[in-house]
């Protein structure tokens, strides 16, 4: 038995058209300015900052409003090392025997390589987890729904956060993950599903000069 929460009038701002597309034209150049970064400065970033970044991505829409999801938020050397040499180890073993020859020709253009040492520069690594199930109060298991769906979306409202506070990251998922769970002790009903780097990027750094697709080419209208 669960009662409906109680609902309350929202009344969100009506906008005009032709602010609404002003607006959307400059949240769109904005966010065309992001790129993933692999170089990254050691300079610090205040914990806050990465806190309102979780709180943003908090707000996203999920399955029965389970919000499925935990950010475990790194800042202790120690275990961004552990961190490092794990991945290291899972990425060396992907890109050297594991990544099938086609997989491995799609990343050749990016520069990719087993080697990550910016999980040791960056002053944060998020890794967000899935909850397969939660726990309700009796502390029993609670069916999650929509879970990868919920947990995609929050992960992309959180690179939007980081990105309008000028910070950088990169979504970056070794492969396979397992050991997250292990360094981080999380429970079992938790599945490691994104490892962000966060940080400046580093001053000398580069990234590939690629082109995103128009607008005709991801948007079909009536077919
Ligand atoms: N996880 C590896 C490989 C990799 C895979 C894809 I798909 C990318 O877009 C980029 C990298 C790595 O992080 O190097």
């Amino acid at each position: 038995m669960s009662d409906t929460y109680p609902f309350v009038p929202y009344r969100p701002a009506h906008i005009d058209a032709a602010e609404m597309i002003a607006r959307g034209h400059e949240f769109f150049e904005q966010m065309d300015r992001r790129r993933s970064v692999r170089e990254f400065s050691a300079a610090p970033v205040p914990r806050e900052a990465i806190e309102w970044a979780i709180r943003t991505a908090s707000t996203a829409p999920s399955g029965a409003h389970m919000q499925p999801w935990t950010f475990v938020a790194i800042d202790d050397p120690a275990i961004k090392r552990e961190i490092r040499i794990a991945a290291e180890q899972e990425e060396r073993k992907s890109y050297e025997t594991r990544m099938p020859e086609q997989w491995r020709r799609a990343l050749a253009p990016l520069g990719t390589d087993w080697h990550k040492p910016y999980l040791e520069t960056v002053p944060y690594i998020v890794v967000v987890f899935e909850q397969t199930t939660g726990v309700d109060e009796a502390g029993e298991p609670r069916k999650h729904y929509y879970v990868r769906e919920s947990v995609g979306i929050a992960c992309g409202m959180f690179v939007a956060a980081l990105h309008n506070m000028g910070l950088c990251t990169l979504t970056h998922t070794p492969n396979p993950m397992g050991f997250l769970t292990r360094i981080l002790g999380r429970p079992a009903h938790e599945k490691p599903y994104i490892l962000f780097p966060i940080g400046y990027a580093a001053a000398e750094a580069t990234v590939p000069d690629l082109q995103r697709k128009s607008l005709d080419e991801v948007c079909v209208w009536n077919p």
